[in-house]
């Protein structure tokens, strides 16, 4: 059994230049130089908190490249390499692949019809919970339930939201954060439906649905900065659970679509 453990290794990949021309819901202008950045403070922050940063290249090629999470999904000792969803994104896992067989880890590439977004799978020490998207599709469920055996796979559907922890994520073993929204509601019904809550996890709503999304490292957890009525319920419950939480402008890379857990790939 692999528990949720505090990380010891983080993978980043730097904001190449071409990042204006990332994938996006809402065509808004993205402005390269800040996304950079805050991408270099957030890789500053995980280095307080994670021995072993290994930091990536930036690829012109691929404009989301640094949304990392979403290239594989790492629960113990193996690594599920991601056919991504979205055919532009498509040859960002090669680099990640190698890197995570050099950092030790057993990796194995979803092959088609499965795709697979990382940003659509939540570990959380005691499932794999699994959200069926625009990106990721039953077939990866399957591959991925294939290559990680140790622990129960739950499955989702996710509509209104791009990923499943674009308004998902665990804030401790024992918290579940969802987004105050309809896709945030309607993912805690279907786990709560399969009996995966009650028992397991206590859930929180989070005010701001793009909020609820918070990178868990142990005892220290980042939040994104700019939503005050988000960042009051953390305090409270940093204050209940003994965390510490630390805040980071992400308003840039939520622009493009991504959240804190998406600039890095965490592990023991
Ligand atoms: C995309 O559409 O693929 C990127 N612009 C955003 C990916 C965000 N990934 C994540 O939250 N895991």
């Amino acid at each position: 059994m692999y528990p949720l453990v505090s990380p010891v290794t983080a993978v980043v990949r730097n904001v190449p230049a071409t990042f204006a021309k990332a994938l996006q819901q809402n065509q808004v202008p993205l402005d390269v130089e800040l996304a950079q950045a805050q991408h270099a403070a957030y890789v500053e922050g995980v280095k307080e908190f994670v021995r072993k940063v290994i930091v990536l290249s930036a690829d012109v090629n691929h404009p989301d490249c640094c949304f990392i999470e979403d290239t594989a999904v790492i629960v113990g000792g193996k690594a599920a390499i991601s056919l991504m969803g979205a055919p532009s994104r498509r040859g960002e896992e090669k680099l990640i692949r190698t890197t995570l067989r050099e950092a030790g880890l057993r990796t194995v590439l979803l092959d088609f019809p499965a795709t697979m977004d990382g940003g659509d799978v939540l570990f959380t020490g005691k499932h794999l919970i699994v959200g069926l998207s625009k990106r990721t599709n039953a077939d990866a469920v399957k591959q991925l339930g294939a290559f990680i055996t140790e622990f129960p796979i739950v499955t989702v559907k996710v509509e209104g939201s791009l990923h499943l922890k674009s308004v998902m994520s665990i804030f401790d073993p024992e918290i579940l954060l969802f987004g105050e929204c309809k896709a945030g509601h309607d993912i805690l019904a279907q786990l709560r439906g399969q009996g995966v809550i009650d028992g397991h996890y206590h859930p929180v709503m989070i005010p701001d649905p793009v909020a609820s999304n918070v990178l868990y490292m142990g005892r220290n957890i980042f939040i994104q900065d700019g939503f005050p009525a988000s960042e009051a319920v953390f305090i409270q419950l940093a204050g209940q659970r003994n965390k510490q939480i630390f805040k980071v402008p992400m308003s840039e890379l939520i622009k493009a679509d991504g959240a804190l857990t998406c600039c890095s790939l965490l592990f023991a």
